[in-house]
């Protein structure tokens, strides 16, 4: 009978074999196992918080240094300090402020990735999707769904800002990110403004129409639409203690997400209102309307935030929080809880780890 092998002999053995089968594209599961399935999320993007107040100055001074029409689209990517080099606000979705001045026109193209905009600053330019024009105000929200051409011009006065939120982190993991660019600037058989929200937005649906397509046929939101319902519903309705008067913007034609991949809401918290902690796996980007506050996270050295009016902040994967609105606040939000709910990956938890 052999003797037991030394431990050294062991480990030398071992080292020998990695080495091996590494050249023939081999890797031994038990070296990454323990880093891979953790008990919870290991998440590098961290909290973050963009105050408008810069963010505008210096998008501003992009106007003087480049024209949509040759950059294709005027943005600053939020890059998470989590995520260097990675141009991405949370591990699955990119987020970028877009610049556009009055008469600039931003090419058409079409891509694989959805998109989304959340209107901070404009008047009098439009986004046009399938060559419907969507004039935007502050607070809207659009849809830009998959491959639909989509440009934008300005045909109002002063600087027109808005965020976008795209998947394309997400198309990018699944090798599927395609562009097109339209051969002019804009896509020629315009419809009516507000054609899709006539036709799909009240309640009622063309017959014939083939429902739950993937994305909203509805492309924009207006926010007089969204402020009014949560007007009319903040006084005789129950506060959620995790997110008190929380909407979600939906596909009217199948009650699901606006969009199939990114979740959008707009939540309501009253003046002194301070949620429940909360957590969930759907990393957020959060931009205010109107109020300001403190985003806190109780147990962690985080610092918190301060938010006001059209700050964009993010907060990542199950990073516990809590929000204190010192006055009543409107928070717009947008995260990959669509796509999680699909893929049956999307957690939460109410209340603190702790308790
Ligand atoms: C895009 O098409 C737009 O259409 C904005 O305004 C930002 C970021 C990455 C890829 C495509 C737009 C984008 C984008």
């Amino acid at each position: 009978m052999s003797a037991k092998p030394r431990p050294d002999d062991i480990e030398a053995r071992r080292n020998e074999y990695y080495a091996r089968v590494g050249e023939d594209q081999l890797v031994p599961l038990w070296l990454f196992f323990k880093d891979w399935f953790t008990l919870e999320p290991h998440v590098q993007s961290l909290p973050h918080v963009w105050s408008y107040e810069a963010l505008r100055e210096t998008i501003l001074e992009a106007a003087a240094i480049v024209d949509p029409a040759d950059a294709e689209r005027r943005v600053l990517a939020l890059e998470n300090p989590g995520l260097p080099g990675r141009r991405l606000a949370t591990e699955s979705l990119y987020a970028g402020l877009q610049l556009m001045m009055p008469g600039e026109l931003a090419p058409c193209h079409r891509h694989t990735p959805t998109a989304m905009r959340f209107v901070l600053e404009s008047d009098g330019a439009y986004t046009a999707v399938n060559g419907e024009r969507c004039y935007m105000k502050p607070g809207d929200f659009i849809v830009t769904p998959a491959w639909t051409w989509h440009d934008h011009g300005h045909e109002g006065d002063g600087p027109t800002v808005w965020l976008d939120v795209l998947d394309v982190a997400m198309t990018h993991l699944f090798n599927a990110t395609f562009t097109e660019h339209y051969p002019d600037d804009s896509r020629p058989e315009p419809t009516e403004p507000l054609d899709t929200l006539h036709r799909y937005g009240m309640n009622m649906l063309p017959v014939g129409y083939e429902r739950g397509q993937g994305a909203s046929p509805i492309f924009s939101y207006p926010y007089e639409r969204t402020r009014e319902v949560i007007e009319r519903l903040k006084d005789h309705s129950e506060l959620d203690a995790c997110h008190g008067l929380k909407m979600e913007y939906v596909d009217p034609t199948t009650g699901g997400p606006a969009m199939p991949t990114i979740s959008a809401h707009m939540q309501l918290l009253p003046a002194g209102f301070t949620t429940e902690s909360y957590r969930t796996t759907a990393g957020t980007i959060y931009c205010p309307v109107e109020g300001a506050g403190t985003v806190e996270f109780p147990g962690a050295e985080t610092p918190a935030i301060e938010y006001r009016p059209w700050d964009i902040f993010v907060i990542p994967s199950w990073q516990e929080f809590r929000i204190a609105a010192d006055t009543e606040s409107t928070i717009f939000s947008a995260s990959d809880q669509a796509a999680q709910e699909k893929l049956r990956m999307w957690r939460e938890q109410r209340g603190s780890k702790g308790s």
